[in-house]
């Protein structure tokens, strides 16, 4: 049949990151095929039924580039007002994160900035903030509110993130309501009064509203207790929302196990994690998502257990964590060579955990995350000789375009 697809990419190394194949699911001198914005066809080129100009209306070539799935960075907070360099700069001369949080800094003086800001300012900031990690290849990523802790700025920023996906053709925005952030200034003296309003005010208006894909929370010393969680995440289950959380990162307050006691989406963080609370992951298919943006800022020494991960087969993804506090990335192949170097990460790995793993931390491995028939055409094209370099070379960006619901997209 003349023209059967839309487009196809031709002379291409194709890491289609699927399992059980080659390394990185690689494909040499191959080609990919799109119709309807998704992928009808991938394989060698010398298994093309007829030549390319006879199969696609639109031929493109590659020239040897390589292609991979969109990159998804699946834990951002990048919805924020305000600046936090002098703490950066207090953090450098000694003070510690949690003892700047205790003080009223930290998160609190994003809340104070967040609230008072309009929501076209967040709009503006935040997309601005979007351009930079879209150089590199993403196609998905998650947001997360948290910087509100009032019904108000907490939908407001969940809005925000709403319309930064919705304006922009480009990308994929998934939201997450992390109203168990901290606890706010009003609340003080009063924890169980700010869960309440979490459970009863701020959790109902955001489902209604249809704000949030995932209910996440931040489970520690500074943040709130496993008890305090499980009353949102319980909340949160009833709404038919899927939950996440921030777990056991300054300490080991048992999260893992919680988030997998929820059937959570992912455990994010994870330094801390215990083996008990591994072996329930691995049982709850939660993915555990690795953050060395923040390990590295904030200058910890326990690394993630990620050997356990392997033996227990939970699969891992990576994420910037893009937050104006403990780790102000806006690099997620930085992250890659962080992983690799700080985490002892193989690339492969690193690379799925950005793409195939990504996806199921953000619940779309069926539909994204891996190139394959049916799956959403989406795919960056990179000036590389193997895929590991994608890790090995920080700042070197050879992200070359970008190709979103099976359309060519201009790197910003
Ligand atoms: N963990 C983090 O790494 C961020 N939030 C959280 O729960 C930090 C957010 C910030 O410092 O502003
Ligand atoms: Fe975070």
């Amino acid at each position: 049949m003349k023209n059967q697809w839309d487009a196809i990419w031709i002379n291409a190394d194709i890491a289609t990151m699927c399992q059980g194949q080659a390394e990185y699911g690689a494909l040499e001198n191959s080609a990919i095929a799109v119709s309807e914005g998704r992928i009808s066809w991938i394989g060698e080129l010398v298994e093309l039924a007829d030549v390319p100009e006879e199969c696609a209306a639109v031929v493109h070539d590659c020239a040897g580039q390589w292609l991979s799935p969109g990159l998804i960075d699946c834990h951002t907070h990048l919805v924020w007002a305000g600046s936090r360099i002098r703490e950066f700069e207090m953090r450098l001369q000694g003070a510690g994160y949690e003892q700047l949080q205790k003080a009223g800094g930290g998160i609190l003086s994003t809340v104070q900035a967040t609230r008072s800001a309009s929501a076209e300012d967040l709009f503006v900031f935040a997309r601005k903030r979007i351009a930079r990690l879209k150089r590199e290849g993403i196609t998905t990523l998650e947001i997360k509110s948290g910087y509100g802790l009032d019904v108000n700025t907490e939908v407001k920023m969940l809005q925000v993130a709403r319309r930064l996906g919705e304006e922009d053709a480009h990308l994929d925005i998934k939201t997450s309501f992390l109203g168990a952030h901290a606890l706010p200034p009003e609340y003080q003296n009063n924890r169980q009064g700010y869960i309440r309003l979490i459970v009863e005010g701020m959790l109902p208006a955001v489902a209604e509203q249809g704000l949030a894909d995932a209910v996440d929370g931040f489970c520690e010393g500074i943040g709130f207790s496993p008890s305090e969680i499980a009353r949102v995440f319980t909340q949160a289950r009833k709404l038919d929302l899927p939950v996440k959380l921030h777990a056991d990162q300054l300490s080991s307050l048992g999260g893992a196990a919680l988030a997998a006691e929820y059937a959570a989406l992912s455990a994010d963080h994870l330094e801390y994690a215990s083996e008990q609370g591994i072996s329930k992951m691995a049982d709850s298919g939660t993915v555990a998502v690795l953050l060395p943006g923040a390990f590295y800022t904030l200058r910890e020494t326990q690394c993630p257990p990620v050997r356990l991960f392997r033996d227990y087969g939970v699969v891992m993804a990576l994420a910037t964590d893009a937050n104006p506090g403990s780790s102000p990335v806006l690099s997620l192949l930085l992250i890659l060579n962080m992983a690799c170097t700080l985490f002892s990460l193989t690339p492969e790995e690193a690379l799925a955990g950005v793409t195939r793993n990504a996806a199921c931390a953000l619940g779309l491995a069926g539909d994204r995350g891996t190139l394959e028939v049916g799956k959403r055409a989406d795919f960056a094209l990179w000036d590389i000789e193997h895929p590991a370099e994608l890790a090995y070379m920080p700042g070197a960006n050879p992200c070359k375009g970008i190709v979103k619901d099976g359309i060519m997209r201009p790197l910003a």
